[in-house]
């Protein structure tokens, strides 16, 4: 006979439902300025359910992606808690389940800002089973926190109404700032180039591989992709790339050669802070 189920086994916690398509608790427009000071203690008093290495998942719902925001970064300490300050909050608003990425350079050679978010989409992937991987500069902060930060059917375009750019798209194909695609859209497009270094290009030749590989990108409307970008003096190590016209001529040569199935890169270190985690590596220089 079947014995009645013993009276002193804990309750079950009810599984939790699946997230709303749209978060319930959004504000829409924000007001962002950057002529306060800020410090990470108070972001961390401001955030206390992110947990160590700048990690966040819903308390109240069960989100379908699990996404990593991979920020390309070298010398940025003020802008990085500008970013940590506005974005936490939102994302935390989104019912986004997320860890922070910072992928730092070492040493002074020439920047390489794809090759960087290659190496975030490789060391994300070793700490946690991420689906979704959004890609941001350090300097964008969004106006609008219905621009939600997971992955899209198509490779996603989130920066699209810049304040540099006068709120719009710079131009069709522009794909610069604030990215995101899919572990599947990622590794369908062979990742992002590592060969443009210096300024300029790489997100061309992002957009190149996209639409070579028959997808298409997605967009928010024009007045909910709204950023302010922090003013800054153009970088050390990081002047204009010449070759970046001729190189984004030839991405349906390169591309199959050039990306995530040629990274190399060496780990230094992966510290986790209380709000991101931060990954210095060294990633070489130009040919
Ligand atoms: N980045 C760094 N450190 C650097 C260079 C770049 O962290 O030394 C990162 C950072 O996340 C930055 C991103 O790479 O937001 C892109 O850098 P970028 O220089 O391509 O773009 P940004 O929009 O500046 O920051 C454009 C040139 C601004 C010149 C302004 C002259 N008034």
């Amino acid at each position: 006979s079947t014995k009645p189920e013993a009276n002193h086994t804990p309750p079950t916690p009810k599984p939790l439902p699946p997230c709303p398509e749209v978060p319930p608790g959004l504000v829409g427009r924000l007001l962002i300025e950057f002529s306060s000071q800020i410090t990470l203690e108070r972001v961390q008093r401001e955030n206390p359910n992110v947990t160590e290495g700048g990690k966040y998942t819903p308390p109240d719902c069960r989100p379908k992606q699990k996404v990593a925001i991979i920020i390309p970064f070298r010398h940025r300490d003020n802008h990085l808690k500008y970013w940590l300050h506005y974005l936490h909050p939102v994302l935390r608003r989104q019912k986004i389940d997320y860890g922070i990425y910072i992928i730092n350079q070492l040493g002074e050679d020439t920047f390489n800002r794809a090759k960087l978010l290659n190496v975030g989409y490789t060391e994300a992937l070793k700490d946690a089973e991420h689906d979704c991987f959004i890609f941001s500069d350090i300097d964008l902060i969004p106006m609008d926190d219905r621009n939600l930060y997971h992955c899209y059917d198509q490779p996603r375009h989130f920066a699209i109404a810049m304040d540099k750019f006068g709120f719009r798209l710079p131009y069709a194909g522009y794909f610069g700032g604030v990215s995101g695609l899919s572990k599947k859209q990622f590794l369908k497009i062979n990742g992002f180039p590592n060969e443009y270094w210096g300024w300029g290009g790489e997100d061309d030749d992002i957009y190149n591989r996209i639409t070579l590989n028959g997808m298409k990108v997605s967009r928010p409307d024009v007045r909910i992709g709204r950023y302010r970008m922090i003013k800054h003096e153009r970088d050390k190590h990081n002047e204009p790339n010449p070759q970046r016209f001729s190189k984004i001529q030839n991405t349906k040569n390169t591309m199959r050669k050039d990306g995530i199935s040629s990274l190399m890169y060496r780990v230094v270190s992966v510290k986790k802070y209380p709000l991101y985690t931060n990954i210095s590596v060294e990633i070489g220089k130009p040919p």
